[in-house]
């Protein structure tokens, strides 16, 4: 008899319930992989992470002391308001990350942009953000890290160079069930359909 609990599903697949097409879906031109990782490890081994494990790439106010630059729009935000964050943080001009925000700044309003790590066997609250997309790019991951949709089942975002946008106000969280740490590009884009 067949088990009602545990239905047979598709591995291969990696989704368990009846997903909307396009609710992860890769956007744009992919990017190089590589120099983000390497900047990534250059910006990890001069930043420590808070305790939100996050670092802040754009931010409110261009005097604002180089501590809030970093860190004040990481985490869980209070007010909600992703484009209070729109400013790139001078200390990381130069880099790769600077080239994809002005890269996709070019066609869209971009908001608070952070790398956000995560560690093995942790995972965020289920949440609704109160914008309706978001831009994720997986720089560091294994296969065993998934954003997870109450309604819509989970995902995994490969490290492949490529942009995913994901809804993000579906009710979701994520987590990293691998051994290795987990870093993703965050990206707040002005949402627009079919963008
Ligand atoms: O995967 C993450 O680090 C965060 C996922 C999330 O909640 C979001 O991007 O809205
Ligand atoms: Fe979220």
């Amino acid at each position: 008899m067949e088990n009602p609990i545990t239905p047979a599903c598709d591995n291969s697949q990696r989704s368990i319930l009846g997903i909307p097409g396009d609710l992860v879906k890769i956007v744009g031109n992919p990017i190089d992989l590589e120099r983000l990782q390497q900047d990534t490890l250059a910006i990890i081994a001069k930043y420590p992470f808070p305790d939100s494990r996050q670092i802040c790439l754009t931010n409110c106010e261009h005097d604002a002391p180089a501590e809030a630059r970093l860190y004040g729009g990481s985490g869980r935000l209070t007010d909600g308001d992703e484009f209070k964050f729109r400013t790139f943080n001078e200390e990381f001009k130069g880099t790769y990350f600077h080239e994809i925000y002005r890269r996709i700044s070019e066609k869209y309003v971009v908001g608070r942009t952070r790398i956000a790590l995560l560690k093995p066997r942790q995972c965020y609250s289920m949440h609704r953000d109160v914008s309706l997309y978001r831009y994720h790019v997986a720089i560091f991951t294994n296969p065993e890290c998934f954003l997870v949709y109450e309604q819509f089942g989970i995902r995994h975002i490969p490290a492949d160079g490529n942009i995913y946008r994901i809804h993000s106000r579906e009710r979701h969280s994520a987590f990293n069930g691998g051994e290795s740490d987990r870093y993703h590009l965050i990206i707040e884009i002005m949402s627009r359909p079919n963008c």
